[in-house]
């Protein structure tokens, strides 16, 4: 709350300062979307527990556990979307300190983390799929629908930031085919590589299946088991932590004034954790898919493991060493950059790979790059319906798994 307040604060400090005109900055008004998020969440947290703290004291004579697991749930899943809307920032922060994008169109995004603000809270009932308490409109109704405006949020950024990405590298003359511009982006530089494999991982595997686990029919054939870890390894560990760790190289010298150290390392670090953590969420995915139950240590209830599942667990396994080294990579940058070196003085923004920062040395792209025809995102365009189709195959194919666990004659 205190860091939030701050936030705050340091907004109309910088309005008053006229360091801004008009409305917040792009990737500011994200974070603003994340702090009013904070907000409320923490504020239901408390409305859960300060009444149970109360009934434990015996003042409260009752307290309805179905009341009290709807607002604790009010807390813990918006907590996870405070991460989720400074994360998508951050996503704008690095395609434009690092490929130097225009926002295809603001109004557009900005939209998206509107409509994040508004929906994406409902998302705490499918905490309460299986709760005797509620009924099966009340879950459906809650887990679906609005909630799917969230989903639209989080859609609209997954094509605005590639499609950003891809009219800014045509500009700059990659315009081979569909992928040229894909092939020359700058994969040696860590917010670039970060910020792709924290887009990939967290749409394309952490998105899909946490949509489908919130859909209450669907989500009876996997509720508890290790899909649901997957799901948020793929969200929170591969997509927020990764887009983190690829913007901290960029703001050890702006903060701590110092220069980053190890550098070689921070180029190899997003790719070392980003595949140990695709490993880690699908092996723990595949696993609870055959049934894995999580919180419980033996899988069939009769001590026995079978053949299938152990690869899919030793893959889970696998992964999570290499992520937890490619963490330990992390720590060790950040502390030796910030405890040994020179001090610098007054420090640009510096990018690994050259020496420039695009927001300060390239001029900003103009209306007529932004509308040259040979700049559109054709290839961005691709990427996102073949989302939409992997979506769709995975989202019919629980329908289908579901269907088989009925059999009619
Ligand atoms: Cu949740």
């Amino acid at each position: 709350m205190i860091t939030v307040i701050t936030f705050f604060i340091n907004i109309v400090v910088a309005k008053r300062e006229g360091r801004f005109s008009g409305s917040l900055p792009l990737v500011v008004f994200g974070l603003m979307t994340a702090a009013i998020l904070a907000t409320y969440t923490l504020l239901e947290g408390a409305a859960a527990i300060v009444p149970a703290f109360f009934w434990s004291l015996g003042i409260l004579k009752t307290y309805d556990p179905g009341i009290y697991r709807n607002f604790f749930w009010g807390f813990g899943h918006p907590a996870q979307q405070v991460n989720l809307a400074a994360m998508v920032s951050i996503w704008y922060a690095l395609a434009q300190m690092t490929v130097g994008i225009r926002p295809v169109n603001e109004k557009f995004s900005r939209l998206a983390f509107i409509l994040y603000l508004f929906f994406i809270n409902l998302g705490s009932a499918h905490h309460l799929l299986v709760d005797p308490g509620l009924s099966f409109a009340w879950k459906a109704v809650n887990t679906s629908y609005a909630m799917y405006l969230a989903v639209l949020g989080s859609m609209m950024h997954a094509f605005s930031i590639p499609a950003a990405l891809e009219i800014a590298l045509r500009a700059k003359g990659y315009r081979k085919g569909l992928f040229g511009w894909l092939r020359n982006a700058p994969w040696g530089e860590p917010g670039f590589s970060s910020l792709v494999l924290s887009m990939f991982l967290f749409g394309w595997i952490g998105g899909v299946t946490g949509v489908t686990i919130g859909t209450e029919q669907i989500n009876m054939l996997v509720h508890n088991t290790l899909r649901l870890p997957g799901h948020f390894h793929a969200t929170v560990v591969s997509g927020t932590t990764l887009a983190f760790m690829g913007f901290t190289y960029y703001v050890i010298p702006l903060i701590f004034r110092k220069e980053l150290k190890l550098k070689s390392w921070a180029k190899w670090q997003p790719y070392i954790f980003g595949f140990g953590m695709l490993l880690t969420s699908m092996g723990m995915i595949v696993s609870g898919l055959q049934g894995v139950a999580r919180r419980n240590w033996d899988i069939t209830f009769a001590g026995v493991v079978p053949g299938t599942v152990e690869i899919s667990l030793a893959v889970f396994g696998v992964g999570a060493i290499l992520a937890v080294i490619g963490g330990i990579m992390y720590v060790t940058i950040v502390l030796t950059s910030i405890l040994t070196g020179p001090r610098l003085e007054a420090s640009n923004l510096l990018l690994l790979t050259g020496t420039h920062n695009p927001i300060i040395d390239s001029t900003k792209l103009t209306d007529h790059q932004m509308e040259d025809k040979q700049n559109q995102p054709k290839g961005a365009l691709v990427l996102v319906f073949a989302f939409l189709v992997w979506f769709a195959i995975y989202y019919f194919t629980n329908w289908w798994l579901l269907g088989r666990t009925w059999f009619i004659r």
